[in-house]
């Protein structure tokens, strides 16, 4: 049975430090989890260099998955998974001008054999792209099985234990 060292398992990137605000929500669940994880800024755009060394580092550095944010055209998702093996998590950050739609269809509208696993827009992608990567580790490390099934179980008992919605 493996147990989660130090070490980052999940790298967490984004285009820019204003994508925070978006990508905090899956550092919050991973850390929630217990997944040891990273975050950085990389941008496709303004730091190609970076984007393509983060790449080729990322399977021998021991991520398991990388959860890449960006907004407007968002190249960093596909990028990353035209240059590493390791699973691409993609999330479409809401932009100011088109409120992430164009986000979204950047990063879901990869050319066959090139794939991103592509999110929903906004704070709720982040936090699914978080709880997925989990799930992508469950099996190698229980612990974070175990920590992901209590809190799915938490989450049933809240809303069932809440449900008259006048209270
Ligand atoms: C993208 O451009 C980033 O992912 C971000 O969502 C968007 C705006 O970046 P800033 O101008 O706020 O740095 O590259």
């Amino acid at each position: 049975m493996a147990a989660a060292g130090d070490a980052p398992l999940v790298g967490i990137v984004m285009g820019s430090r204003s994508d925070w605000e978006t990508m905090q929500h899956a550092a919050a669940k991973l850390e929630a989890l217990g997944v040891p994880h990273e975050a950085r800024v990389v941008s496709a755009h303004r730091t190609p260099d970076v984007l393509f060394d983060y790449a080729a580092s990322a399977q021998s550095r021991g991520l398991r998955a990388i959860i890449a944010g960006a907004g407007g055209a968002a190249h960093l998702p596909g990028m990353l998974a035209a240059k590493t093996a390791v699973p691409v998590l993609g999330v479409p950050v809401q932009s100011k001008a088109l409120n992430g739609m164009d986000s979204l269809l950047s990063i879901v509208q990869m050319p066959a054999g090139i794939p991103v696993a592509t999110f929903a827009i906004g704070n709720a992608g982040a936090a699914n792209a978080g709880l997925f990567a989990a799930a992508l580790l469950a099996s190698e490390f229980p612990a974070i099985g175990e920590a992901l099934a209590a809190f799915r179980s938490k989450q049933t008992d809240d809303v069932a234990n809440n449900d008259d919605p006048r209270k």
